[in-house]
């Protein structure tokens, strides 16, 4: 006769619910009801979180409430393929009905082909303010000489076999650096001031009822995004090596008061992979043309990273946004509720979803999944985290106690032989019990069909 189950199965088991727990605790983080600070409005705010939150969650709209009429030199601006003309009407419509249909912004529509008749005629009948179409030079759309085409093929290939996504492809390369480089000087961008990057298929969910533009330009930002999150790593694996050379090269553009502190983890000595999600940008033009983010840009693209690894034009906008320029330059929009898939940004006040007309589920909400760099953001600019988003919740920190402290169980029951073989026996024994009952299951099945048959004969 086998032994009841011993304590160190005991142990094992524990260990195993511990772990699921921490898992689970991980993968969900409590949803915050209120709207987090802004980290521009932070040094003027009290010093109770709840007085923070209050006056946070109004800063755009006082804005609003005292910025009626002024404009600012700005634009929306959309890279796209003829073939992507439903995606991006469906997005144009939404963004017109959300906002634009009350402030008639110019869009710039840009294509490494010609657009075609189908395309201008569609978008062009949607867009309330002028739409202008440009195609893109060959030079910035190919590859530069110093690039080695068959490495760079040979990379794809590798890629391919390795399921990379667009790890593949040569056009997602070419649209990554002309994105990290080019659009901005593209002679139709040239007049203006500010962007708004648009992607087709892309949705929002609430009115935008003041002008972002004109907050951007009135609060000197440069840059601002609504979703972050980590980059895939194999497709950058040495782009921070290229940053430090830069900054090695460059010390005079590494301005004090950055936003590193979002980019590492060790003062610079690695990039833990966060970044702005760049399908959604609004951001100065002068400062993607100053010299500062030329020298950036022509630094990493004279490695060659775009074509030998995958560079993404968003880990590029976003090392240069946090280094090149200075933490409050930057601006997090908790009052655009934005989808590209698979992700959502959808506020957490339900307040300001009301004020804001908003049809998003709040319970979509990605800033505070384990894999949004939300919360480092929030560090980076010393503001506390709404209530119920900590690093490690307590369910996290209870799993993680009993996890090391069955770890040190499993450990000993390793080193005991006794204890060894006692865990073995009962393990079979689990095993032959579940074999019966299984044997037991199968037979009372086969038992109930021939009752059937009779039956139903
Ligand atoms: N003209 C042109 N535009 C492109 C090409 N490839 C991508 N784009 C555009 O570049 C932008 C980014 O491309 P996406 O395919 O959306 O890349 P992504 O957002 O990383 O990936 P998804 O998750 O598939 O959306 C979109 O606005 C596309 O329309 C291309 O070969 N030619
Ligand atoms: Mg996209």
């Amino acid at each position: 006769m086998p032994p009841p189950p011993g304590k160190y199965v005991r142990y094992l088991i524990i260990a195993a619910v511990a772990t699921t727990l921490f898992l689970l605790s991980r993968s969900s983080l409590p949803l915050p009801t209120t709207t987090p600070v802004s980290p521009s409005n932070e040094h003027s705010a009290g010093s109770s979180g709840q007085s923070e939150k209050k006056q946070s969650s109004s800063e755009v709209m006082r804005f609003a409430a005292t910025h009626h009429g002024s404009r600012a030199n700005a634009t929306f601006v959309t890279l796209a393929r003829n073939t992507d003309v439903w995606e991006i009407a469906q997005a144009i419509r939404q963004v017109e009905d959300r906002f634009n249909g009350n402030f008639h912004y110019d869009w710039v529509f840009l294509n490494d082909k010609p657009f075609d008749d189908n395309f201008k005629r569609i978008t062009g009948s949607l867009v309330s303010g002028t739409a202008r179409y440009g195609e893109i030079p060959p030079e910035h759309w190919s590859y530069p000489d110093w690039i080695d085409q068959d490495r760079a093929r040979k990379v794809r290939e590798e890629m391919k076999e390795q399921k990379i996504i667009y790890g593949h492809s040569e056009s997602y390369r070419h649209m990554c650096r002309y994105e990290s480089g080019f659009f901005f000087r593209h002679p139709l961008l040239q007049d203006y001031e500010y962007y708004w990057r648009v992607e087709p298929g892309v949705e929002l969910f609430c009115d935008i009822t003041y002008d972002p533009f004109v907050f951007m330009k009135e609060n000197d930002k440069k840059y601002s995004f609504v979703i972050s999150m980590y980059e895939y790593e194999r497709t950058i694996p040495t782009l921070w090596d290229g940053v430090k050379q830069f900054m090695n090269d460059h010390p005079e553009h590494i301005v004090e008061g950055n936003s590193m502190r979002f980019l590492s983890d060790d003062k610079g000595k690695t990039y833990n992979n966060c970044h702005f999600w760049s399908n959604f940008e609004i951001g100065s033009l002068d400062w993607l043309r100053s010299k500062a983010y030329m020298d950036y840009f022509e630094a990493l693209d004279r490695r060659g990273g775009f074509y030998y690894e995958r560079w993404g034009d968003a880990p590029v906008h976003s090392i240069a946004a946090g280094l090149l320029l200075k933490k409050e330059q930057l601006h997090f929009w908790d009052e655009i509720a934005y989808y590209h898939t698979p992700f959502t940004h959808c506020p957490p006040d339900e307040q300001l979803r009301k004020d804001l007309r908003c049809s998003c589920d709040p319970s979509g909400n990605f800033d505070w999944n384990s894999h949004s760099c939300l919360s480092r953001y929030f560090k980076t600019n010393e503001v506390p985290l709404p209530p119920g988003v900590e690093e490690y919740s307590w369910l996290a920190i209870f799993g993680f106690v009993i996890l090391f402290a069955n770890i040190a169980c499993i450990f000993a029951v390793a080193i005991n032989s006794r204890a060894r073989a006692e865990v073995l026996i009962t393990v079979r024994h689990l095993y032959l019990q579940s074999q019966t009952f299984w044997e037991r299951y199968q037979e009372e099945k086969r038992e109930w069909e021939r009752e059937r048959l009779r039956m139903t004969r």
